[in-house]
């Protein structure tokens, strides 16, 4: 009797938090909780998921120097790959998501990518910012910022955030994410 109340409480509980759901407000700028909101993914082609590792070394990004960040590091070549950040579920249309996200390169070498909200019930990208080059010799960071309208097509859909690394053709090339901010109105 105990055991199917719990089954039943956890069951309304799971239906309510659906119900509910809907694009998270994230504001992550320490290396521990951004390191335990990424996640590593291989997208395109033999590509090999990276290793996320929490590190120190970020440069002020906006919100101060040296308050930890993640390396979205190289563990094979070829395909595209990075990290996600789930952004959660379009409950209407018309929801204005904005995200900044900080990234930069401590490399010798460069790093090629870009950011993408992308919808996962789909598999479409929704929006993009350019491709570009962080580089020792030219531009090692770059606040990222996106912004997306959901539209009646996207309700019930699950969205997430990407760091895409376009430049897989050595392990020497590594992107390093400083905070990611998302607010959703
Ligand atoms: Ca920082």
């Amino acid at each position: 009797m105990k055991a199917n109340a719990t089954i039943l409480s956890t069951a309304l509980l799971l239906s309510s938090v659906v119900a509910h759901a809907e694009i998270n407000t994230v504001n992550l700028t320490k290396k521990n909780p951004l390191s335990a909101a990424m996640k590593p993914a291989a997208f395109e082609g033999e590509a090999s998921a990276p290793d996320l590792a929490p590190i120190q070394g970020d440069p002020d990004g906006g919100d101060g120097a040296a308050d930890g960040c993640v390396k979205i590091n190289s563990t094979g070549k070829g395909g595209v790959f990075g990290a996600t950040l789930t952004l959660g579920t379009a409950d209407s249309a018309d929801k204005t998501i904005e995200i900044s996200t900080h990234v930069f390169n401590v490399n010798t070498s460069y790093v090629k990518y870009s950011v993408q909200v992308y919808k996962v019930t789909d598999k479409r990208v929704l929006a993009s910012s350019p491709m570009e080059v962080l580089d020792k010799k030219k531009v090692t960071e770059k606040t990222v910022k996106l912004q997306y309208k959901t539209t009646a097509e996207d309700k019930g859909d699950t969205l997430e955030l990407r760091w895409v690394q376009h430049s897989t053709d050595s392990t020497a090339r590594d992107l390093y994410v400083d905070n990611v901010k998302v607010t959703a109105k």
